[in-house]
């Protein structure tokens, strides 16, 4: 299945019915008063956060939304049927903002959660309201008020808890491939992975957790350069990152130099992104200098603790995932203060 995260969609409520001018028509009174009854109320539209939508896969065809619009009032004082509420279901991690003001409407993040994006119209008022002790024979009715109708971009969000971050050919898609059931495409080139894949961790010492890896990063990222930073969006509400390392291109003058343009071109996206908690993992340990090459890297960095792999191998997988979870374990304070 395609992994769609952003779309726009219009949603369109009820009309209001309209009114009824009527008046009582019965054998034997010949000046019946006015009977006309009010017209139904249109149909909300209404968003259903449910656990059985993972993507917005479901708007690739049907982007129009329309509620049925409330029937017109009819004679003997009857109010016209309500318009049905048009139900639009949304996976948990969905934010929908109003295209036209930009202001986030809703917030999607649990199964069940329901919110009316767009209210029905009134229905309007039928001639029985309008009648007065100096108009006894109003042949007047409201028309039914307009649905309320707006243009909707809903983005996902993906709800992963730990993202996987690096430079294009660290090695990330392979790592998710090594620790979960994903199976992402894997290339001995730059940006082979076009947008997200997600994965679930599923180990012997905590509840499943959910791994995200994202499209390599690159210098000027944040201006655009490569991939642009527009997948990091999929990464804002993990607890822990790995930022991943390929030992074979580290610079043996300057061995910390790719990891500080990942942290920069994060900083400059995000500030927040950047004070998430990070593990730091070398990648390839498997190449004959591999060994050599993670120690000048570690030798340089003093403040982290440093966690050597292979994700072809899967060597050094597991100490890495017992690393995550027991980082998850522990409340954020002390998730920040490692993070220091
Ligand atoms: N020797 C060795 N090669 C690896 C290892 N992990 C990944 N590779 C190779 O590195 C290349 C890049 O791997 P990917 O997993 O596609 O890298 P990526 O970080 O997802 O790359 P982008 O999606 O382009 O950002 C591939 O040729 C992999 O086979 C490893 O542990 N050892
Ligand atoms: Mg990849």
């Amino acid at each position: 299945m395609k992994f769609i995260d952003e779309t726009i969609i219009t949603v369109e409520a009820g009309n209001g019915g309209r009114g009824c001018v009527s008046f009582r028509r019965e054998k034997f009174i010949p000046h019946g008063g006015p009977d006309g009854g009010d017209g139904g109320k249109g149909g909300d539209i209404v968003f259903h956060c449910t656990n059985r939508k993972r993507t917005l896969y479901h708007f690739r065809f049907k982007r129009n939304f329309k509620a049925k619009n409330g029937e017109g009032g009819q004679g003997s004082q009857k109010t016209g049927k309500y318009g049905e509420d048009l139900v639009i279901e949304v996976p948990p991690g969905t934010v929908a903002t109003d295209l036209d003001t930009g202001r986030i409407i809703k917030d999607f993040s649990k199964d069940g959660e329901t919110f009316i994006a767009a209210k029905g119209g009134r229905g309007g008022q039928g001639n029985t309201r309008f009648k007065s002790s100096t108009n006894r024979t109003p042949r007047m009715a409201q028309p039914g008020e307009p649905g309320e109708s707006f243009t909707i971009k809903l983005e996902l969000k993906l709800l992963a808890d730990v993202g996987i971050i690096g430079l294009p050919n660290a090695g990330k898609s392979t790592l998710i491939s090594a620790i979960t059931s994903a199976n992402p495409k894997i290339g001995s080139y730059p940006f082979t992975t076009l947008s997200p894949n997600l994965g679930v961790v599923k180990t012997r010492w905590s509840e499943p957790f959910v791994v995200a890896d994202i499209p390599g990063l690159i210098e000027g990222a944040h201006e655009g350069a490569g991939l642009g930073t527009r997948f990091l969006k999929h990464i804002e509400r993990t607890r822990i990152l790995i930022h991943l390392i390929d030992v074979s291109e580290i610079e043996a003058h300057d061995p910390l130099k790719g990891y500080r343009i990942i942290n920069r071109e994060l900083a400059l996206h995000n500030p927040e992104l950047s004070r998430k908690p990070q593990v730091i993992v070398l990648n390839k340990l498997d190449l004959p200098e591999g060994g050599a090459l993670a120690q000048k890297f570690e030798s340089v960095m003093t403040e982290k603790t440093v966690l050597r792999i292979s994700a072809i191998t899967g060597e050094g997988t597991d100490a890495l995932i017992e690393k995550l979870v027991q980082m998850m374990g522990s409340p954020d304070h002390q998730l920040d203060r490692e993070n220091e």
